[in-house]
């Protein structure tokens, strides 16, 4: 097989997207940028949490990784020979503020002026996302997303990253997936700085949704075409059987999961089930609050299956994943794209949605040939279309991701990339999934 699509069947799925879709791919800056001590950046919570014997699963870290750094004209390149007419990359806090605050670094904003001028000369929007869960160290010892400072630290950092790229850049993610930040960082502990205490990853999902907050209003303050937006991890929780009590597991799963975040950046507060659930442990209320959204981006992987468990805190436990299932051990389901797309639409009526993530890893090899990807693009690209039948305002896709890259606390075991990564020598190569996404996006603009 080599994941070549008919081309009637390709251009047909091109045709359902709406002339000025955005073609996008997305990756994130300690994923790929390396060089992360060069040229005055400062350390980030990640670079001193890979130093922790055992827990990055290959013992690797993000210090090299694609050395995109490096490479950036090479990854510019890249892209256009994709034909994305977007790209979603995020800004490392601490090469541009290496404390965090206070002393700026020039040649940091150097390179991300470089950035954004490249995709300019070369017609690719570009969408910048400001945190993404690289946080400064230095930021962590002053507590960190613990600390009562932190949305103001995170909005003077915004206003200075507006200031700087704000005639260029329009459209502005504030954070990538708050839920993650709060629970692997502060209840599972698989991400920095490795906490296991649900008070505390309560704690911190409130000050996230407080920086956001603050941070739109500064992105506001600083440029006037701003447009702001959020990209959540969403996904559908179904029950794992038509019992009362499983249908009540669901219903909690996707209130800690996605109404968490949704109802307060969209005016409701927290949602009452569930603070009920956390009890004494729940954050103080966010009354009179909002998100202010210009648009929502959804990050989308698969769904959850969960059932009742009378003796946890909520009251519901996963399933183990079932049918086909990615290399990250996700289970394969397109419908869920939709799904979620067209809940999101009807219950919340974002201004506009883009989806910000989604992709899958495979274990793909240096010859590039990934027709399982292909098969994945094609079908959540069908969903994504059918969505927008739906009536959907969606507006973009924004396949994560661009390169393999530094899959986290699952160090380089997992392959997401369009473009395969030869992490010795550095060598790019466009799988067939890639070429795939080129002949759509051609099609599609
Ligand atoms: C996320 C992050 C990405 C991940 C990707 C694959 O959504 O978790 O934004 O950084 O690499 O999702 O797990």
């Amino acid at each position: 097989m080599t994941g070549a699509q008919p081309l009637p069947a390709l251009h047909a799925l091109a045709g359902r997207f709406p002339t000025g879709f955005v073609w996008g791919t997305a990756t994130a800056a300690y994923q790929i940028e390396g060089a992360w001590n060069e040229d005055g950046k400062g350390e980030s919570i990640w670079d001193v949490f890979c130093r922790i014997p055992g827990v990055i699963e290959d013992g690797r870290s993000g210090a090299e990784t694609c050395d995109h750094y490096h490479l950036l004209d090479d990854d510019l390149d890249l892209l256009a020979d994709l034909g994305a007419s977007a790209y979603r990359f995020s800004v490392a806090w601490s090469r541009v503020l290496p404390e965090g605050r206070g002393r700026i670094n020039e040649p940091g904003f150097a390179f991300y002026e470089r950035l954004v001028d490249g995709l300019l000369q070369r017609g690719i929007r570009p969408f910048v996302t400001l945190y993404h869960w690289d946080l400064p160290q230095a930021l962590q010892e002053r507590g960190g997303w613990l600390a009562d400072d932190i949305p103001a630290w995170f909005a003077d950092y915004a206003s200075l990253v507006v200031a700087r790229l704000g005639d260029r850049v329009r459209d502005w993610v504030t954070l990538n997936e708050p839920q993650v930040t709060a629970f692997a960082g502060y209840q599972s502990g698989v991400h920095p700085p490795g906490v296991k205490d649900t008070a505390s990853a309560l704690i911190v999902a409130h000050h996230l949704l407080l920086a956001h907050r603050a941070g739109a209003a500064a992105i506001r303050a600083a440029s006037s075409e701003a447009r702001v937006g959020i990209a959540l991890n969403l996904s559908p929780a179904h029950p794992a059987s038509a019992s009362a009590e499983d249908g009540e597991a669901a219903r909690m799963a996707d209130g800690a999961g996605n109404r968490w975040f949704l109802d307060p950046l969209f005016g409701r507060g927290y949602p009452q089930d569930v603070v009920e659930r956390y009890g004494e442990v729940a954050p103080p209320p966010l009354e009179g609050y909002d998100g202010a959204l210009d648009f929502l981006g959804i990050n989308y992987y698969t769904r959850n299956i969960v059932r009742a468990a009378p003796g946890t805190k909520l009251g519901f436990e996963p399933l183990p994943p079932e049918g086909a299932l990615t290399e990250m051990g996700w289970e394969i389901y397109p419908d869920g794209l939709r799904e979620i797309l067209l809940r999101v639409h009807r219950d919340y009526a974002p201004r506009e949605l883009f989806i910000t993530e989604s992709g899958a890893a495979f274990p793909d090899g240096p010859d590039g040939d990934d027709p399982a990807r292909v098969e994945y693009l094609e079908s959540h690209f069908s969903a994504a279309a059918d969505a927008i039948d739906d009536g959907v305002r969606l507006r973009g896709y924004f396949v994560w991701s661009l390169l393999d890259n530094f899959e986290w606390h699952l160090g380089f075991t997992k392959r997401f990339g369009l473009v395969y990564v030869d992490y010795e020598t550095k060598q790019r190569t466009i799988k067939s999934s890639g070429r795939f996404y080129r002949q759509l996006a051609t099609a599609g603009r």
